[in-house]
């Protein structure tokens, strides 16, 4: 299967672990990416030696190597703050023009389960908490960089009364990013032995392309092994992000290396972060692998089109 994969894996996978960090932590994985001036930034979910969850940045000047990582989480639990006590998951970063920032949207963990947290920063250095922007039980959430129709879009993942009990992928729009309308379906987990049966998530923020918005989401297929985490590829129209024009059958990574095979959490590939290099045409998917690590795979915008485009909707 691998060689049919439409990503090449970087040689240098995993290009984090926990042995890189500057401090004493579990595992480093589920990193949300994007460039600053130039240089890659990842935000890495890094879980410490207590089980809960923070983010950190680490910037490298090509997205594969010489990483340099920051000391300190740029988000981490508050003390007394009840829907963050088990910390923060799974980041998505956006750059958001009409903010002249970037948007990070996250998992915040606590007692009344897992909710997506906003949070806006212009520099990595320093971050602005606008809190939680939908109630749990609620993650895999991702903004669109720019308003479609008028509307920000948030991709996400509800699991309430209200939709989303089949883990499927949902949108909601909102004029302020306060203020949601009720969530509406975009794509739902595939009935029976599919790779992506049980569950499934977005992974990064939407790429915008000239065919519509490229949604690259994590599917879960139970096993008697326990679930194996693989990644999709998905157009939806630029217009009316609900409207799916294509899905591929097929996953385009799976776990296959021994680090995504082996970990705290076997057979995962779980991605968070797309850097588009525009001149070169290469997108880097950046993802956690095993729940332990942090790896990057990459591909040619082109050649992700030309294959979705293939499919049927
Ligand atoms: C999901 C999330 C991810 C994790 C994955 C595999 O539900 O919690 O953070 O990578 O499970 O354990």
């Amino acid at each position: 299967m691998s060689s049919r994969e439409l990503f090449e894996r970087h040689p240098a996978n995993p290009i984090l672990t926990a042995a890189d960090w500057p401090y004493p932590v579990n595992t480093v994985f589920n990193p949300a990416a994007t460039q600053v001036d130039g240089e890659t930034v990842l935000l890495v979910r890094v879980e410490d030696l207590t089980g809960v969850s923070h983010l950190t940045v680490a910037r490298s000047p090509n997205g594969f190597d010489g990483w340099t990582i920051d000391a300190t989480p740029l988000l981490a639990p508050t003390p007394g703050i009840e829907s963050e006590l088990w910390g923060f998951e799974d980041p998505r970063v956006v750059y958001v023009p009409e903010h002249e920032r970037w948007t990070i949207t996250c998992t915040a963990y606590g007692p009344a389960g897992p909710a997506v947290f906003l949070a806006t920063t212009e520099d990595f250095r320093t971050v602005r908490r606008h809190g939680i922007i939908r109630q749990s039980d609620d993650k895999n959430a991702a903004l669109l960089p720019c308003r479609v129709r008028g509307k920000w879009i948030l991709f996400h993942r509800p699991k309430t009364e209200s939709g989303g009990s089949h883990g499927e992928i949902l949108l909601s729009r909102s004029p302020d990013l306060h203020n949601w309308s009720a969530p509406e379906q975009v794509l739902q987990p595939r009935f029976g032995a599919w790779w992506d049966s049980l569950r499934i998530g977005l992974g990064p923020p939407p790429l915008r392309t000239e065919h519509g918005w490229l949604v690259i989401y994590h599917g879960v297929k139970e096993t008697l092994g326990g679930g194996i985490y693989r990644v999709g590829l998905a157009l939806v129209d630029l217009e009316e992000p609900t409207r799916v024009l294509h899905r591929l059958p097929q996953w385009i990574l799976g776990p296959d290396r021994p680090y995504e095979r082996e970990g705290d959490v076997p057979n995962v590939v779980f991605p968070c972060g797309l850097v588009h290099d525009e001149p070169s045409g290469q997108v880097r998917l950046y993802y956690g692998a095993a729940d332990t690590s942090v790896c990057v795979a990459t591909a040619q915008l082109d050649d992700l089109l030309a294959a979705v485009l293939a499919a049927p909707a």
